[in-house]
């Protein structure tokens, strides 16, 4: 496998566009010939992280255990991509601390809250607003944005980049770091 591994770390408010992101991103790789994981909050709180809930000490485990997993897959030379709201900024730099210098990519998704809660795809800012879902990331829970990311992504609600167009930024990135 002529493959070096990474950790592409993509973090924003829910309805940023992580997922679709993470997604875009993987189909681009793979038809580069990388092979790619993705680890999505969402889905692995179904599974390993099925335990842990919304409170500050949870997400920083979910936070903690997906950067361990992440590292696992850079170590066997998977472009690994994990896509949550990891809202707290000590929890992402304690991952980013886990691998080696330059193989941790930071992808701010630079959403404003007000684009997000427009799109609410799933109605959870509808719910959170009516106080249905408390502690609810944005709304009454805080996301400190980075301060340092590698890369940093604006949506604005009219001139909407397409997914492909924004997975091309990530990618070309890579490329002209030799990944
Ligand atoms: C934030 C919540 C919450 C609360 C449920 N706060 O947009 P989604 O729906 O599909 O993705 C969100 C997901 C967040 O999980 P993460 O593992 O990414 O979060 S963290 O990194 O903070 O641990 C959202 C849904 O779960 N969701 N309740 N209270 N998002």
């Amino acid at each position: 496998l002529k493959q070096k591994g990474c950790v592409i770390w993509i973090t924003g408010l829910s309805g940023s566009g992580k997922s679709t992101l993470a997604c875009a991103l993987s189909r681009g790789l793979h038809a580069r010939g990388k092979l790619t994981y993705i680890l999505d909050g969402d889905n692995v709180r179904h599974g390993l992280n099925s335990d842990l809930s919304f409170k500050a000490e949870d997400r920083a485990e979910n936070i903690r255990r997906i950067g361990e997993v992440a590292k696992l897959f850079a170590d066997a030379g998977v472009i690994c991509i994990a896509s949550l709201i990891s809202p707290y900024r000590k929890d992402r730099d304690a991952c980013r601390a886990l691998l080696p210098k330059g193989d941790f990519v930071e992808v701010f998704m630079d959403v404003p809250l007000q684009v997000c809660e427009a799109r609410d795809p799933k109605g959870l800012y509808k719910l959170a607003r009516a106080g249905k879902i408390k502690g609810f990331t944005g709304i009454d829970d805080p996301y400190e944005p980075p301060l340092n990311s590698e890369i940093v992504l604006h949506q604005r609600e009219e001139k909407c980049d397409s997914p492909t167009h924004l997975a091309e930024v990530v990618i070309s990135y890579l490329e002209a770091k030799g990944y």
